[in-house]
């Protein structure tokens, strides 16, 4: 790893070709990426991330119907006519096993798309944080940490899963050179990291959640380090690496 990696705060906050060339660690904590992180964990074959529900259907078209399921989110409800909504709860192994994932969501799947110039894309939540720290020593590539945040702004839990990915990889202090966007993101987590599902279900994010009835989708969320799986894009399409 060449220097302390930057955070971009939103999925919109940065041009396209600041990604060319570096390895690209996207997160939507609550809930896209955790989703996506349990899906692949539990066999699901693939997963392509698509800006809008038109790009999903369309990329169905061409396969075979018992191939794929169309997931994802509106509203953080389940989208009309797709087979699955954006809990992480619904992708369980007899579910998703072998099949091909078309995945919509309102902030996570855009953001995705927008990072598929870089050289290398993965997607970290707290729940792999541990795999993708393993990865990222790896890597002699610039690496930049994209949150997705929520219709260009910030997301608390995003910010925090950032700063728990440089502490792990860094150390609880930055050097002093840091980047303010990685800056920010450990701060938030020396303050917040020893209450991480108290802090994030107090996030906008969070309450949002617990309102629509997903609540118990936050503290599964902020499990740190059970899966090993880090789902890495090739060809457009993110497997599982582990
Ligand atoms: O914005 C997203 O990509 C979603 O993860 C939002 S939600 O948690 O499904 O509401």
């Amino acid at each position: 790893m060449s220097k302390t990696p930057d955070v971009f705060a939103t999925g919109r906050s940065f041009n396209e070709d600041e990604v060319k060339g570096k390895t690209v660690v996207v997160i939507d904590v609550l809930r896209a990426s955790s989703t996506i992180v349990t899906a692949l964990s539990n066999g699901a074959r693939g997963v392509i991330a698509v800006e809008d529900m038109g790009d999903a259907t369309r990329i169905a078209q061409n396969l075979d119907s018992s191939s794929y399921l169309l997931c994802g989110e509106q509203g953080g409800e389940k989208i009309e006519g797709f087979h699955l909504g954006n809990s992480p709860a619904e992708y369980a192994p007899e579910v998703v096993k072998g099949r091909t994932l078309i995945f919509n969501s309102t902030n996570g799947s855009p953001t995705l798309v927008r990072c598929s110039g870089a050289k290398e894309v993965i997607i970290g939540c707290f729940l792999n944080a541990g795999a993708v720290i393993d990865r990222l020593r790896e890597t002699e590539r610039e690496i930049l940490i994209v949150c997705s945040g929520w219709k260009s702004r910030l997301s608390f839990e995003d910010m925090l899963c950032a700063g728990y990915l440089l502490q792990q990889l860094i150390g609880a202090d930055l050097p002093d050179d840091a980047p303010d966007g990685a800056q920010l993101a450990s701060a938030l987590y020396k303050q917040y990291g020893k209450k991480l599902v108290k802090s994030v279900e107090r996030s906008n994010h969070g309450k949002r959640l617990a309102a629509l009835g997903y609540a118990t989708d936050i503290p599964y969320c902020c499990t740190l380090d059970t899966v090993s799986t880090v789902p890495v894009m090739q060809d457009g399409i993110f497997t599982a690496a582990r």
